[in-house]
């Protein structure tokens, strides 16, 4: 039998749980996931290899109406991730059933010109009854493929992955077996430090952080990674938020933020963090490419 490989968009509202789908499918957090929404800025590939095939995930931004340069950045990216694809994965959350913004979405998904498979996420935490209803609003609609599934807890995804080969065409592995993102180390633990910083800040601190690393280094010892990033936000006030008192607020998202990057690194990490203030940064293409999100 010839290998079989081919790429999957996931496309969604904010919140709905598309990260967190992606790490499930692969077997690895590569793609950051908090209660918040609009929490991915950028495309994340996440890639599943098996004997027989290859299905490569691409992540996106929840499609919002964007509010400034990164959000248009933002929605660009998934709106460049619907061509090219096999299949899309369209995710709604069961237990919110289809909103104002799904419907938005529906309506550019009818451009496109592959498959769409609907997957009613969230099950874990929606009633049949929330579920049946969403389903047969996508029906109306005109949507024949629906699954229900819980990216949370795992439930229904191997009976997805075995949909999604029906999907595949012959084709090369495109990545190496043991590869299951292409986005480099020091990006997952910019976005690691991210991850930890809205966790903890909750509603403090806005959306508007950025982090950049800006150095790691492999001591030559090979037992520890030096690594240095840099918090970015937009206010005085938000810097010393972010700080915390005696430095208490730093110490504790560098830490938690430390055991993820050990964990994925694989070495021990001493992580050295700094806070610097760049006003109105998510409008400012130059701080927006050195944080990765290219125009
Ligand atoms: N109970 C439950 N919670 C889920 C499920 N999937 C995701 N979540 C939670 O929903 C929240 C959002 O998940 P994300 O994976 O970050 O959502 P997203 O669609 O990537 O969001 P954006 O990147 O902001 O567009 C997190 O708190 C997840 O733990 C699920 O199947 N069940
Ligand atoms: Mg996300």
């Amino acid at each position: 039998m010839a290998y079989k490989s081919g790429f999957f968009s996931l496309i969604g509202c904010p919140n709905v749980g598309k990260s967190t789908l992606i790490n499930a499918l692969v077997g690895q957090k590569i793609s950051i996931v908090t209660d918040r929404a609009q929490t991915t800025r950028n495309r994340i590939t996440g890639v599943l290899t098996r004997d027989e095939y290859q299905m490569i995930f691409l992540d996106t931004p929840g499609m919002t109406t964007p509010k400034n340069k990164l959000g248009e950045y933002m929605q660009k990216t998934a709106a460049d991730s619907l061509a090219d694809v096999e299949a899309i994965l369209f995710l709604v959350d069961a237990r919110k059933g289809v909103g104002e913004r799904d419907r938005q979405i529906m309506e550019r998904l009818k451009l496109a010109k592959c498959p769409v498979l609907v997957l009613l996420n969230k099950c874990d935490i929606a009633t049949k009854l929330q579920a049946d209803e969403a389903e047969e609003d996508l029906r109306a609609a005109g949507f024949s493929e629906i699954h229900r599934i819980s990216a949370f807890k795992g439930t229904g995804l191997s009976e997805l992955e075995a949909l999604l080969v029906g999907y595949l065409t012959e084709g090369p592995q495109y990545f190496p077996p043991d590869m299951v993102t292409d986005q480099p180390e020091r990006l997952i633990c910019a976005e690691m430090i991210r991850e930890k910083a809205l966790e903890l800040l909750k509603d403090e601190v806005p959306h508007g952080i950025g982090v950049s690393m800006d150095k790691m280094q492999l001591r030559p010892d090979g037992q520890i990674m030096d690594c240095y990033a840099t918090i970015l936000c937009e206010r005085d006030s938000h810097k010393g938020i972010i700080i915390g008192r005696g430095g208490s607020m730093l110490k504790r998202i560098g830490s938690a933020a430390r055991a993820d990057m050990e964990w994925l690194l694989g070495v021990r990490v001493n992580l050295q963090l700094w806070v610097k203030i760049k006003d109105d940064w998510r409008n400012r293409q130059s701080v927006l490419n050195e944080l990765g999100y290219e125009g």
